[in-house]
């Protein structure tokens, strides 16, 4: 046996006996680097009489391809094996109890819907769904909104058709109408959910959530619609006492129309609700306008009653003490592993919402 046949037994052997993928790349860097075997039995090519090379170009070629060969068999058959050690290595039997891993995180605008939900779950409100394609008609007309108002401008509203039929829904408030319609009052519901507008800088961003409420019965008055928001917002910030006020405004949907406001003072850097002599918007409310109520087929000689809407990525900020706002859309896990919360706790008002 020659002894460029000797060295390329030698190499197959090797090879053949590699245990694994750290073994089989210092193999193939001895063969197939640039001063390797292969290219070393190249090089001597030059060397040899004329008549002689072609037929020696022709054995290290048909070696060079032999060793490859065998080479991508054992490299998959290597690769194999280990995947097949890791599976077994790594499986998790997620029927098992918890031990000490806590993956995932509830994101803080999650977090915060559901601290709303069963604050008015408690004093009997229900959470209705509705879906973010809506018509037109659900979005603004239903809800006394003029052909000429400002929101339904292109610039500001996501239409999904040129016609301006089809639209992202701007409010959660289609999700009330559509409630009244298929049901008979009295309705005491709330509506949380992604909401779209034509906007982005640092303080708005085009989806955001809201969370909107409703409450339609006999005899429903604005007294009604102070003591709820009163309760409420006790409740979420969780103070003994609030210091409220409530500013006339205006809205096409609530007639009359209020934004609320709460007191505050700043101490060391840190925000103390309900107490000061600083005023914060937190919401939008009013009794809702008649026409809506036609529109949603409620005898409105019989029955009235208050809406509000907040918003809810920025009450999480201002509970939680986020700063930016854009930051709970960047998807970024480590944002999510710092202000998340443990999927394992859930928010009830009588155990705390924030512990
Ligand atoms: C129906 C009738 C009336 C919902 C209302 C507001 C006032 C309001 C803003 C708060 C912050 C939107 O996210 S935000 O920018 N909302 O000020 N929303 S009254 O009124 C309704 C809803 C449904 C059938």
């Amino acid at each position: 046996m020659s002894d460029f046949e000797k060295l390329k037994e030698n190499f197959k052997n090797k090879l053949d006996q590699a245990k694994n993928s750290k073994e089989v790349d210092t193999i193939r860097s001895e063969i197939f680097s640039k001063d390797g075997f292969i290219n070393s039995e190249f090089k001597k090519i030059g060397t040899l009489p004329e008549k002689d090379k072609k037929q020696i170009a022709t054995k290290i070629n048909s070696a060079k391809q032999e060793l490859t060969k065998l080479f991508n068999t054992k490299a998959l058959n290597l690769e194999d094996a280990e995947i097949d050690e890791r599976v077994k290595k790594e499986k998790e039997d997620v029927t098992l109890p918890e031990k000490d891993f806590r993956v995932g995180k509830i994101h803080p605008v999650s977090q915060v819907i559901d601290e709303i939900s069963s604050i008015f779950s408690e004093i009997g409100f229900s959470v209705e769904e509705g879906p973010d394609v809506e018509s037109e008609y659900y979005n603004f007309t239903a809800l006394n909104t003029p052909e000429n108002h400002p929101a339904k401008d292109m610039h500001d509203t996501f239409y999904i058709e040129e016609n301006m039929k089809t639209l992202l829904r701007t409010h959660t408030s289609p999700v009330q109408v559509r409630t009244m319609l298929k049901g008979k009052p009295p309705f005491k519901i709330i509506a949380p959910g992604r909401t779209y507008r034509s906007d982005s800088d640092q303080t708005h961003t085009p989806m955001f959530h809201q969370l909107e409420g409703l409450h339609i019965d006999e005899n429903i008055t604005m007294g009604h619609l102070k003591g709820c928001l009163n309760y409420f917002v006790k409740e979420f910030f969780e103070v003994e006492k609030i210091k409220m006020r409530f500013r006339p405004s205006h809205f096409p949907f609530t007639e009359p129309s209020a934004e609320v406001d709460i007191g505050y003072r700043i101490e060391k850097n840190k925000i103390i609700i309900g107490e000061g002599d600083k005023w914060l918007e937190i919401l939008g409310c009013g009794m809702v306008h008649p026409n809506v109520l036609k529109n949603s087929k409620i005898n409105s000689n019989k029955y009235q009653g208050f809406a509000f809407g907040i918003g809810i990525d920025r009450l999480a900020m201002l509970k939680y003490g986020i700063n930016d706002l854009r930051s709970f859309f960047e998807c970024d896990y480590r944002w999510l592993n710092y202000y998340g919360f443990d999927p394992l706790d859930v928010p009830t008002n009588y155990r705390g919402l924030s512990k």
